[in-house]
């Protein structure tokens, strides 16, 4: 099996770091790949590491994962709570998959509490920050034979 993690990030969080720092703190999007990558080394895994805002981009990644991924870390961002074609996606590529939220989302508006990936993720770390990367980085790889 490819030791290999793609770690995905879906729209605005390219704008981590420089924006709202209550709610997402002071790390940028290259702290937090670092982070992954950190954590997927300690494990034996490299990341391959993504960033877009858009929908159809995300979803031709997770296509790709297929061929040379073992697991994908994703923070879909605002995908979250809309998109079933990024769902479709996930389970369709068949790769144990960990949803990553920085900030407490059951602690917010109402229309974060729901997650299209909810039921079908293997890992969920919710709200602790830029380290859930590395959290979910950890839970997942120990899933992988
Ligand atoms: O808490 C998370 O990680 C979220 O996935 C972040 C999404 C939000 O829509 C989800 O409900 C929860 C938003 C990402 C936007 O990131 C920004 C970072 C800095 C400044 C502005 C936006």
């Amino acid at each position: 099996m490819t030791r290999r993690i793609l770690l995905v990030n879906g729209p605005n969080l390219n704008l981590l770091g420089t924006r709202e720092p209550a709610v997402y703190g002071t790390a940028t999007l290259v702290d937090v790949e670092r982070i992954a990558a950190e954590a997927a080394a300690a494990a034996g895994f490299e990341v391959r590491a993504l960033q877009s805002n858009h929908e159809g981009v995300l979803i031709d990644a997770i296509h790709a994962a297929r061929d040379d991924c073992a697991a994908i870390v994703i923070n879909p961002g605002g995908l979250t709570h809309t998109s079933v074609a990024l769902r479709d996606a996930l389970t369709g590529v068949a790769l144990p998959f960990a949803e990553v939220h920085i900030s407490n989302v059951y602690e917010r508006e109402e229309f974060r509490h729901h997650s299209y990936l909810h039921d079908v993720a293997a890992v969920r770390v919710i709200g602790e920050g830029v380290q859930g990367y590395a959290e979910a980085v950890r839970q997942l790889t120990a899933l992988i034979p």
